[in-house]
C-alpha cells in the first residue's frame, strides 16, 4: 500500500466520488467506528477492567445480559445519541426503540444493533463483534415522532450496514451499498485503516459452518445439505467438506468473507414457534447485505433475507449465506423437498 487511507479518508473519498454517502451518514458511520474503539478497549481490558462476567440481568429475549453486552450498548448510545445524525437507536438489548432526547439535534437516520455479539465466548477469550445497521427515517404519515413501526423495513433498505469484530485483530468491515471494504484497528494511531477493498467471497466452497449438536432437530432440507457435505468424496458432492463452528456469527461471517464458506443457523423443532435463534433487523439483515455485496447470498431457506418485510422490531429469522452455489443449493432443497 502506498499510503495508509484511514476510515475518516475513505469514507470523504466515497463522498467526492459518487455522492453515495450524505455527509450525516459519513458522520455517523465515524461516530459508530468510535464507538467500536472504545467497545475493542474494553473487550481488551477483560478481567483486569473488571468486564467479564454476568450482569445477573435479563433482556427482551430472556437470555441473561453480560456486563459486556450492557458497556457495549451504552458505549453505541451515548457516542451516537447526541451527534445530530440519529433519529432513534434500536437494539438486541433493549426491550424498544431508543429516541434521541429532545434536547439533542434530530437527524434523519435510525440505528439498530447487537452491540455484542456472540455472548457465550466473552469470557473465554474467543472474537465477538459489534454489528450495525442504518436506515432512513421514513416519511412517515403518523405526524409523530419516531415509533417502532419506522424500523420495520426490508434489509434492501439500508443506507449501511457493518460489523466491527474484537479477535487478534480488531476489524472493521462495512457496506454503503457499493462493494464491501475491511479496515483494521492501528492501536498507536487509534485509527481504522483501509486493509482491503471489494472483498468478493468465492462461489463455492469446502467448508460449512453449523452447530452440529442441533443435528436431531432439524427439517429434512438441512439434513440432506449436511450429510451429503460429511459424505465427502464418495459422496453425491465428489469432494470433502471441513466444518467450523465459532458460535460467533461475527466471526464466521468474518472467516466466509475471508475465503469462502456457507453459514447455517436454521429453524429447527427445538422451539418450533420460532423461526430460528438469529434476529432479522440487526443480525441477519446487516449481514446479509455485506455477504451479497461480496458477492454471495443469503435466504432464510425459502426467500431473500433482504426481500423479507419485518413485522416486529426482535424478530427471529433463520438464516442460511456466504457461497452462492452453496446457498442456492441448501435454499433449492428446501423449495423441491
Ligand atoms: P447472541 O446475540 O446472544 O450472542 O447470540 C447470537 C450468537 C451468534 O453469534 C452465533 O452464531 C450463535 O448465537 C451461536 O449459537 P449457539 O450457541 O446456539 O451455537
Ligand atoms: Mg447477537
Amino acid at each position: 500500500m502506498a499510503h495508509k487511507i484511514s476510515l475518516t479518508r475513505y469514507l470523504v473519498e466515497q463522498q467526492r466520488s459518487d455522492g453515495s454517502i450524505p455527509s450525516q451518514l459519513r458522520l455517523l458511520l465515524e461516530v459508530v467506528a468510535r464507538a467500536c474503539k472504545s467497545i475493542s478497549q474494553a473487550v481488551n481490558k477483560g478481567a483486569l477492567g473488571g468486564v467479564l462476567g454476568s450482569a445477573e440481568s435479563e433482556n427482551v429475549q430472556g437470555e441473561v445480559q453480560k456486563k459486556l453486552d450492557i458497556i457495549a450498548n451504552e458505549v453505541l448510545i451515548e457516542a451516537n445519541e447526541w451527534g445530530g445524525h440519529l433519529a432513534a437507536m434500536a437494539s438486541e438489548e433493549m426491550d424498544s426503540i431508543h429516541l434521541v432526547p429532545n434536547r439533542y439535534p434530530q437527524g434523519e437516520y435510525m440505528l439498530l444493533f447487537d452491540p455484542l455479539d456472540g455472548s457465550s465466548n466473552i469470557d473465554v477469550n474467543v472474537s465477538i463483534g459489534t454489528i450495525f445497521s442504518v436506515l432512513k427515517k421514513p416519511e412517515n404519515g403518523h405526524g409523530q415522532g419516531v415509533q417502532e413501526s419506522d424500523f420495520l423495513q426490508a434489509g434492501s433498505k439500508q443506507v449501511a450496514a457493518g460489523y466491527c469484530i474484537y479477535g487478534p485483530q480488531t476489524t472493521l468491515v462495512l457496506t454503503v451499498g457499493n462493494g464491501v471494504a475491511m479496515f483494521t484497528l492501528d492501536r498507536e494511531q487509534g485509527s481504522f485503516i483501509l486493509t482491503q477493498e471489494n472483498i468478493q467471497i468465492p462461489a463455492d466452497t469446502k467448508e460449512f459452518a453449523i452447530n452440529m449438536s442441533n443435528q436431531r432437530h432439524w427439517d429434512a432440507p438441512v439434513t440432506r445439505y449436511i450429510d451429503e457435505c460429511l459424505a465427502g468424496k464418495e459422496g453425491p458432492r465428489g469432494k470433502d467438506f471441513n466444518m467450523r463452528w465459532i458460535a460467533s456469527m461475527v466471526a464466521d461471517v468474518h472467516r466466509i468473507l475471508m475465503r469462502g464458506g456457507i453459514f447455517l443457523y436454521p429453524w429447527d423443532k427445538r422451539e418450533p414457534e420460532k423461526a430460528g435463534k438469529l434476529r432479522l433487523m440487526y443480525e441477519a439483515n446487516p449481514m446479509s447485505w455485506i455477504v451479497e455485496q461480496a458477492g454471495g447470498a443469503a435466504t432464510n431457506g425459502r426467500q431473500r433475507i433482504l426481500d423479507l418485510a419485518p413485522t416486529k422490531l426482535h424478530e427471529r429469522v433463520a438464516v442460511v449465506l456466504g457461497s452462492k452455489n452453496e446457498v442456492e443449493r441448501v435454499t433449492g432443497y428446501h423449495t423441491t423437498l
